[in-house]
């Protein structure tokens, strides 16, 4: 088959590690599995906000409170750039909303799974948060323009989200006995979520070969996996916690060696059968249904004005 000049273009300016942008041809591949990530990409960040969301109510302290709000409005800001950047491929938001709340896009498993403590809280900050900025910082050159635009942002407010994380295990750890045990706790129950969020192993990533070669994915699940593993244990460490895993040793190598994810708990998880999974979708229907009135303000505004800002609001 020949070759056509967009080809070669697109295929250069990937090779040339260029960013393709939204007027750019790409192939039709390209083109759906960036909506495929960055549509669960966006839901997992607004997914997100629920498992701590839950704690701004009892949060500890004033202080404790102002950081945890802050830190749930900058998930809802994640997923309104990462919204904004799918629509730049010519789908709509309200599109992609609909797909998530009739199970038919996926997002990340670990949210799937409960914070019953304060130190969950501080556990998703330290690990998930910290996971997510070793998963995304390579996306930041990622050969979509948009989407690496996005991460840039993004990663700067991952970055104050896994320090406050790990400053309030910390205090924890310093604590009374019964507050380092609370901290433990939640370190065995974050431990191995949050090492699924990095995906399926290599050997069984669908997608990675091609998102790769294409300059969507710079290193593979597995790699980013055990970048976080090296980087966390030293910190739990410091923290003088132990991770929640029998066989975890550093070789000779520099590298920590580690049990493998149960896959089974992360195909349940995935497929809308983790612990909290329905509570989740339930939960993000009724917030969308209750914002219909502010929707339907900013389209009347945007009607009216013709303002394309309020048009975006109200998709
Ligand atoms: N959970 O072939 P691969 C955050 C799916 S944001 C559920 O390896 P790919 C911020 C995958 O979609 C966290 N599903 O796929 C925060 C595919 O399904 P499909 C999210 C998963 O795309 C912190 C299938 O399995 N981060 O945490 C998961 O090449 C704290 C086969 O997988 C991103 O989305 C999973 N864990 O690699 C918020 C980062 N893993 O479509 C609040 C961007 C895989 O065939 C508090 N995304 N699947 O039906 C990525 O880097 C990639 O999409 C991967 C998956 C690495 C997630």
């Amino acid at each position: 088959m020949d070759v056509t000049t967009d080809e070669r273009d697109f295929d250069r300016l990937v090779s040339a590690d260029e960013r393709v942008e939204p007027r750019d041809w790409m192939p039709e591949g390209y083109r759906r599995t960036l909506i495929r990530q960055i549509a669960q990409h966006a839901h997992s960040e607004i997914i997100g906000m629920q498992p701590e969301g839950n704690w701004i109510a009892r949060a500890p302290s004033l202080r404790r409170k102002a950081i945890l709000i802050a830190k749930v409005q900058d998930e809802a800001g994640h997923g309104l750039y990462l919204y904004g950047a799918a629509e730049t491929l010519g789908v709509e938001r309200a599109d992609l909303l609909e797909l998530l709340h009739t199970g038919r896009q996926k997002y990340s498993a670990a949210f799937n799974y409960p914070t019953p403590t304060w130190a969950d809280v501080a556990a998703i900050g330290w690990l998930g948060d910290g996971a997510a900025i070793m998963n995304q910082v390579p996306l930041t050159r990622c050969s979509y323009g948009p989407y690496a635009r996005a991460m840039t942002r993004v990663c700067k407010e991952e970055s104050f989200h896994q320090r406050q994380g790990f400053e309030a295990m910390a205090v924890l750890c310093a604590g009374t006995p019964a507050q380092k045990q609370m901290a433990q706790d939640a370190l065995d129950r974050w431990w191995w979520p949050v090492l699924m969020l990095f995906g399926p192993s290599d050997e069984a990533s669908a997608h990675s070969a091609r998102s790769m070669a294409w300059g969507i994915k710079r290193f593979s699940n597995d790699e980013l996996r055990q970048r976080f593993v090296d980087a966390t244990v030293p910190q739990a460490d410091h923290l003088g916690l132990r991770i929640p895993d029998p066989d975890l040793r550093l070789e000779a190598d520099g590298h920590y060696r580690f049990t493998p994810v149960d896959w089974n708990e992360f195909a349940d998880a995935i497929s809308g059968n983790g612990p909290c999974s329905r509570e989740r979708i339930a939960h993000r229907v009724d917030a969308h249904e209750d914002g219909a009135w502010v929707r339907a303000a900013a389209q009347a505004y945007a009607d009216k004005h013709g303002d394309r800002a309020a048009r975006g609001a109200a998709a």
